[in-house]
């Protein structure tokens, strides 16, 4: 089992999704930023230091907030990737491991590809966010 988290940064209507660079499984998707959990690591913790490796903000472990999770197959093993909402950060998010940052309302978020493991993703952000 691979232990992945992720992060909904809320702005208004809007979250950021960043692109996965070539040479990376599913290059080209966009995705909610994130990463695997190390040994040792709370998902709390995994998330600000993947948001700092990814983005280069400063977040609180205590921001994020536990939204839902999904499962997905992924080459003969199994990941389960965590979503968190996070509502405040420190830094402007720059694409440091992406292709490209975009923020994204639910209109836009439906029309871009994404890792099979974020799609069910959309049912609880069209929630938060409206329309
Ligand atoms: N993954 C899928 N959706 C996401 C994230 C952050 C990650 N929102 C998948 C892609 C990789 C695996 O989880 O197969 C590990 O992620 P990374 O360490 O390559 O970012
Ligand atoms: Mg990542």
């Amino acid at each position: 089992m691979l232990l992945v988290v992720a992060a909904a940064m809320v702005r208004g209507d809007q979250v950021l999704v960043q692109q996965r660079p070539e040479g990376t499984q599913m290059a080209g998707l966009w995705e909610f930023p994130g990463g695997k959990i190390e040994p040792g690591e709370s998902p709390e913790s995994a998330l600000a230091r993947e948001l700092r490796e990814e983005l280069g903000i400063e977040v609180n472990p205590a921001a994020p907030v536990p939204l839902t999770f999904a499962s997905a197959p992924l080459g003969g093993r199994h990941l389960l990737l965590l979503l968190y909402r996070l509502d405040s950060w420190q830094g402007t998010p720059e694409p440091h491991h992406a292709n490209a940052l975009r923020w994204a309302d639910m209109a836009t978020l439906r029309t871009l590809p994404m890792p099979p493991a974020d799609l069910p993703f959309l049912g609880v952000l069209d929630a938060l966010l409206g329309r």
